[in-house]
């Protein structure tokens, strides 16, 4: 493979990222079901959103329009092409394809969206890259099975895996089973849970540690059985995971902050563990075994964790976490305390920017893995504003990514780290996904909507859409 002057492979793939539910709108068009991002009301900054048992209507539910990519898909597709994309990172949404999820035959409609979709891509030689579940499962399927926590949503998994890698056999290379699986650590977050496993708990729910343990453990039995018949398929598919990567540092050099730290990780990574490796780290079977929470690991499940490695380790990266040591509190998410990194500053929503943590991550994640690696999220969720002239200056957003672009260059050149591509999240402004609200903006493209719905939808190009334009045009040489 050729390298260019900035050091990056020469077939680097510079795209964006987004996902059905938070863009497509249409969300009963085309035949489509119900899934548990249409039942979820738009929150805010530090209010959750709440799942709801059944479908209202109105602007609370920003998912059921979002942003009307259904609709607008090949306009955008074109704007994605003069910025220079080699890819599109987007979702299937499972319920196009299933409604209710457990269904024998599929819904041609929605086949055949994905099916212009992908092709507009290639009209443009954009790559798809495809996520087959992004926070949405048919709401059907927790309904009447409970979400993951029924092994037979395994099948039903599996049955849309094998359905779309038939169908998109020839049109998508690059797969990723689910969506930063590994978030549901947080399980006695509702949005957290519910969205990565389907799990609508009773908060403070008992068993929901345990519960999370059983349900994830199906999942990544589901995604090493879809990256195996993805495979039989078209051995030419390239089938990576996908996890949320927020490194977590000790507060100080004390070694009980230092072990917290470690313990942290272990609690979070174990999920690309088992679907890097093909096997349980020892941490984690010991922690079963200490708990008692193993409930359900056959030894048939082990064989196919064996079987099914992915061919590439998928993430996201916004920020790190800090934790400091608690003896009181062993089983919280972080498994310490989490606290404010005194180094860093924030964003609007708290959230830490640590550009040299998508370094390090970058370095952890190719010691521990040893395969390809793609960021498939990275960006700054602000607010913007848009000047009387419809110009739309974002130096904020364009600051942020650079230091990550500097960064993770470094990573590859000084460090030699094997990386596929970068697609920054939201390359269009979406809903966000933790509140429900359109303010909170990534997109190179600006859309014109609000967080109560009013708008007419159209787009602009802000500063950073030339920016990013520039850094893809020179291969990451000018920043
Ligand atoms: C990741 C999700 C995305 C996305 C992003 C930004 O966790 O994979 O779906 O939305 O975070 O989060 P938010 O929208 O809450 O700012």
């Amino acid at each position: 493979m050729t390298t260019t002057k900035s050091g990056l492979r020469s077939d680097f793939l510079w795209g964006g990222a987004v996902a059905a539910h938070q863009l497509e709108g249409g969300w009963q068009a085309g035949g489509k079901g119900v899934s548990v991002a249409d039942v979820m009301t738009a929150g805010e900054n530090g209010v959750p959103r709440e799942i709801t048992a059944g479908v209202l209507a109105g602007k609370n539910y920003p998912n059921h329009d979002a942003i009307d990519f259904y609709h607008h898909y090949r306009e955008d597709i074109k704007l994605f092409a003069e910025m220079g994309f080699k890819c599109f990172r987007t979702s299937i949404a499972w319920t196009r394809i299933f409604p209710q999820g457990d269904e024998t035959e599929p819904n041609e409609a929605g086949l055949k969206f994905y099916d212009e979709l992908f092709a507009t891509c290639h009209q443009y030689g954009i790559e798809p890259v495809v996520t087959l579940a992004h926070f949405e499962m048919p709401y059907h399927l927790i309904e009447k099975y409970g979400g993951w926590r029924d092994r037979k949503v395994i099948d039903f998994f599996v049955h849309y895996a094998e359905t779309v890698f038939k169908r998109y056999r020839n049109k998508v290379k690059y797969w990723m089973t689910f969506n930063e699986i590994n978030n549901q650590t947080a399980y006695d977050n509702q949005f957290a849970i519910a969205t990565d496993s389907g799990i609508v708990l009773d908060p403070g729910d008992p068993d929901a540690e345990a519960l999370m343990y059983q349900a994830a453990h199906y999942e990544v039995v589901a995604s090493a059985l879809a990256v195996k018949i993805g495979h039989k398929i078209n051995p030419a598919f390239k089938i990576g995971n996908m996890i949320n990567m927020t490194p977590i540092y000790p507060l100080t050099a004390k070694p009980a902050d230092v072990m917290q730290a470690e313990k942290a990780m272990q609690r979070r990574y174990w999920f690309s563990d088992v679907q890097a490796w093909g096997e349980y780290p020892r941490n984690m079977e010991a922690f079963f075994k200490r708990t008692g929470f193993r409930a359900d690991i056959t030894l048939e499940d082990r064989e196919v964790l064996r079987d099914g490695t992915v061919d590439y380790v998928g993430f996201s990266y916004y920020n790190s976490n800090t934790v400091a040591a608690s003896a009181d509190n062993p089983t919280y998410h972080y498994a310490g305390e989490a606290v404010t990194n005194p180094y860093l500053q924030t964003s609007e929503w708290d959230w830490p920017i640590d550009p040299e943590g998508l370094r390090y991550s970058l370095n952890w994640l190719q010691d521990r893995y040893h395969k390809p690696m793609m960021i498939v999220e990275n960006g700054l969720g602000a607010r913007d504003k848009v000047e009387a002239d419809g110009a739309i200056h974002d130096p904020y957003r364009i600051d942020y990514l650079r230091a990550h672009v500097e960064q993770m260059i470094k990573a590859v050149t000084e460090d030699g780290v094997d990386l596929l591509g970068y697609t920054p999240w939201g390359c269009i402004d979406l809903v966000s996904a933790g509140t429900g609200q359109m303010s909170k903006r990534y997109g190179f493209i600006y859309v014109d909507k609000d967080d109560d719905g009013n708008g007419t939808l159209s787009r602009s190009k802000k500063d950073s859409f030339y920016w990013y334009q520039k850094v893809i045009k020179t291969n990451g040489a000018d920043l």
